[in-house]
């Protein structure tokens, strides 16, 4: 009897993976429809995390330096480049980031949780096509690294960003939690892209999730 509910929400998941693919990069929207199976089951996490607010300039980029903000996160250090649409692909919607601005650069939020819970991150990563082909960075939980990752520009290009899907977790240890994406790509104004950032408390008991892919 509960394996015919199950079956109905995998071939829902595909459905919707195979129509946003014909517009947008599937990775990334394969996470939306899973968050959106989802919602029901997590808690509050972050806020925007495809960086759709403050709307960026069409086409173009608005650098934020330390202390800058984009919409409900800020700039902890060095500088970003906020991306507006059309510029290059986004992974979600039409905005996202570049980790480096003029130089390596850090994004930050904090948002709310719940102390001992474990909680599932995940992101889509890209590359600014222009400079090292490789770039790095991090992901850190209160300042300290939970993830490093790499991304390979490699015959990627704006229109075919490549956007990958990456995930972490971390156990919270407080009421709030401080989440940064921190690029390491020394000396260039190209660095790696994020978008589509989610934090959902890992699923317990419930069936409705990740029954493909985990045991969560
Ligand atoms: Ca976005």
């Amino acid at each position: 009897m509960s394996a015919r509910p199950y079956v109905t929400v995998i071939a829902a998941l595909g459905l919707l993976g195979a129509a946003a693919g014909a517009t947008q990069a599937t990775t990334s929207h394969q996470h939306s429809a899973t968050s959106t199976a989802t919602s029901t089951h997590q808690a509050r996490g972050v806020d925007d995390g495809s960086f759709e607010y403050p709307t960026a300039p069409a086409n173009s980029f608005t650098n934020v330096a330390t202390g800058g903000a984009i919409g409900p996160w800020t700039v902890t250090r060095g500088n970003v480049d906020h991306i507006g649409r059309g510029f290059w692909q986004a992974a979600e919607r039409n905005q996202s980031v570049d980790l480096n601005g003029g130089a390596p650069g850090t994004v930050a939020q904090t948002f709310p949780t719940t102390p001992g819970t474990t909680y599932s991150i995940t992101y889509a990563l890209a590359g600014n096509p222009g400079g090292p082909a490789v770039k790095t960075g991090r992901v850190l939980i209160d300042g300290q690294t939970v993830q490093d990752f790499t991304f390979d520009i490699t015959g990627k290009t704006r229109t075919n960003m490549g956007y990958v899907g990456r995930q972490v977790t971390f156990v919270a240890r407080s009421a709030s939690t401080t989440l940064s994406f921190a690029s390491t790509t020394a000396n260039s104004a190209h660095g790696p892209v994020i978008d589509d950032v989610v934090v959902r408390a890992a699923c317990c008991s419930c069936s409705c999730d990740r029954g493909a892919t985990g045991k969560h």
